[in-house]
């Protein structure tokens, strides 16, 4: 991955009444949210001589800071800022900004106006505005821009398939319909066992489901699985997580839920691959539904795949976002 982006959105929290999240990129009609994000982190220092001229220097941490630079075509969307503006200058409001589609929220004053300038020198062309915006609360460092979000877990349990009773992996639910899932202890890629699926008949389902907990819409989850096959298979495998209370699966755009979808196929090879998908969960999705994640083959008759090192990460960072 090279480069990086800002993925500005911004939560507005009422004293009394529902959060409100503006998310900049698909609220202004014009250049997908902010042109430029300028963030900066403030030093928040006191330097003072002692008697014989040495330097002292106490560290409070620093402050980030955000210039957000917008070219505004279509007028309606000034309101969209206007609305940001009054609630930053309201006392019974909470506004807090996110530059990594909401991974990182922190508490926000305003420091900048967005009062509108001709674009280019022309009103006919549009408004160039910028907001300004300060964290309350200092932070002790700066965040590495594309490094993982802490509290970061593991959510899937007997994830090495590595614990098995009465034939079932520990956790996991065996999906036999037209094959068999069974225990193997010779072509593990860790730890002591795989899984080793066979499909005997046409049609679902062989795999294996185990259901999770992803209680924050709106954010990235990576789910994952090392997989090979005894024969090369182009077509043999399905990765699927649903979300089981809206009955909706992540589709192969990691973004789009809808129904019987695979969010990953592909083809499996004679060594372990890793197959991966990083995907958002909805931010229209309840922080208390179901999910289920299956992995599942889909090749022909005959296919003997191993399953092994599988995992669901939560949170992750959006694709390219970086942190703030
Ligand atoms: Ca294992």
């Amino acid at each position: 991955m090279s480069g990086y982006r800002w993925r500005a959105m911004i939560k507005t929290v009422p004293s009394n009444g529902p959060e409100e999240v503006f998310d900049l990129k698909t609220l202004l009609t014009d250049g997908n949210g902010p042109l430029r994000c300028i963030p900066r982190y403030q030093d928040l220092a006191d330097e003072h001589e002692t008697l014989n001229r040495t330097l002292r220097r106490v560290e409070f941490g620093m402050r980030p800071e955000v210039r957000m630079h917008f070219e505004i075509m279509t007028m309606a969307d000034q309101a969209h800022l206007a609305t940001i503006v009054e609630r930053l200058m309201r006392p019974d409001y909470d506004v807090q900004l996110s530059l990594d589609q909401g991974l990182t929220y922190r508490s926000v004053v305003l420091s900048r106006i967005p009062d509108p300038q001709a674009l280019r020198g022309k009103t006919i062309a549009g408004a160039e505005l910028e907001l300004g915006l300060r964290c309350k609360s200092p932070i002790d460092r700066i965040p590495a821009l594309l490094s993982e979000p802490d509290g970061q877990a593991q959510m899937l349990a007997n994830e090495g398939l590595d614990a098995w009773s009465a034939g079932s992996p520990v956790s996991w639910t065996r999906h036999q319909t037209n094959g068999t899932v069974v225990e193997d202890t010779a072509q593990e890629r860790s730890g002591v066992s795989c899984a080793k699926c066979e499909i005997s008949a046409g049609g679902p389902v062989v795999g294996l489901s185990q259901p999770v907990s992803l209680v924050s819409p709106g954010l990235w989850a990576e789910v994952g699985v090392y997989m090979k096959a005894a024969v090369a298979e182009t077509n043999a495998f399905g990765i699927r997580v649903r979300n089981d209370t809206q009955s909706k699966d992540i589709s192969s755009d990691a973004e789009t839920w809808a129904t019987n979808q695979f969010g990953l196929t592909g083809n499996l090879s004679t060594a372990y691959e890793l197959k991966s998908l990083r995907f958002r969960i909805d931010p229209s999705f309840n922080a208390g539904d179901a999910y289920t994640v299956h992995l599942n083959l889909l090749g022909s008759i005959g296919l003997i795949a191993y399953l092994d090192d599988a995992y669901l990460l939560y949170p992750v960072l959006p694709p390219e976002v970086a942190r703030w």
